[in-house]
C-alpha cells in the first residue's frame, strides 16, 4: 500500500446500486448544524444520484448526538410496526387497484409508481452529527454511546443504519470532512458516501 496509486476512503461497490425502490430514513443532529446540514446535503445528493426518490427520503432532526440512536430505533420500529398492519396493507392494495382500473375505465392516466411514497418499513436509515472534542471527557462518553447505540439500532432492528457521525478533534478537521474546509481544498463531504453506503446496505443480497 502506499504510493501515488494509494486511493484513500472507500472504493465504489463493482455492482450497480438501483435505489429507486427504497424508503430511506435520515435522523441528524442540531449541535453543530452549520457541518451537520452540509453532511446531510452530501448524504441527499447520493441517494438521488443512486435513483432513491425524493418523496422516500425521511428526514427527522434531534437536539444532539447522543439522540441518534433513540430516535432512529424508535422511527424505524414505527415503520415495521406500520407495515405489519395487514388491514391498512390490503385496503391501500385495494385502494390503488380499483384507482387504478377507475384510471383505465375513465382514460386518466394510471398511477406513477415511481411517483409515489413507498410503503412499509425503512430499508436503511442514516445517522448524521458532529461531535467536536472540547475540553472535558464529555466528548469521549457521548462519541461511544453514540457509535455503540447506532451499531445497535442496525442489528436489533435489521435495518442497515448508517453510522455518519463525525469525530473530530478541531472545528476544521469537521468541515474538511463535510466539503466546507477553510483551506484552498474544502475537502471531501462524507454525507456522500453515507448516502450511497445506505443504499448498498439496503440492497445487500446474496
Ligand atoms: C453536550 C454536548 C456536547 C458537549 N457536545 C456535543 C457535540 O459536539 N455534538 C453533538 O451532537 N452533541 C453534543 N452535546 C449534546 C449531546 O449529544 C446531547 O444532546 C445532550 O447531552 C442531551 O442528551
Amino acid at each position: 500500500m502506499g504510493g501515488d496509486d494509494f486511493h484513500k476512503g472507500v472504493k465504489a461497490a463493482a455492482r450497480t446500486l438501483d435505489g429507486s425502490g427504497l424508503k430511506i430514513l435520515i435522523v441528524h443532529t442540531r449541535w453543530n448544524s452549520e457541518i451537520v446540514d452540509p453532511l446531510v446535503r452530501g448524504a441527499r445528493q447520493a441517494l438521488a444520484r443512486l435513483g432513491v426518490q425524493e418523496q422516500n427520503i425521511v428526514v427527522r432532526d434531534v437536539p444532539g448526538a447522543y439522540e441518534l440512536p433513540g430516535a432512529a430505533q424508535r422511527l424505524i420500529r414505527q415503520s415495521q410496526q406500520q407495515s405489519t398492519n395487514l388491514v391498512g396493507a390490503v385496503v391501500d392494495d385495494l385502494m390503488t387497484a380499483a384507482g387504478e382500473l377507475s384510471g383505465s375505465v375513465t382514460g386518466t392516466a394510471p398511477r406513477d409508481p415511481a411517483a409515489s411514497v413507498k410503503s412499509g418499513p425503512f430499508d436503511a436509515a442514516i445517522c448524521i452529527g458532529v461531535l467536536i472534542k472540547g475540553s472535558t471527557m464529555h466528548f469521549e462518553y457521548i462519541a461511544d454511546a453514540t457509535s455503540q447505540g447506532i451499531m445497535r439500532v442496525g442489528l436489533d432492528t435489521g435495518v442497515p443504519t448508517v453510522f455518519g457521525v463525525l469525530t473530530c478533534l478541531t472545528d476544521d478537521q469537521a468541515m474538511e470532512r463535510a466539503g466546507i474546509g477553510r483551506g484552498a481544498d474544502p475537502g471531501h463531504n462524507h454525507g456522500e458516501d453515507w448516502g450511497a453506503a445506505a443504499v448498498e446496505m439496503a440492497l445487500l443480497a446474496l
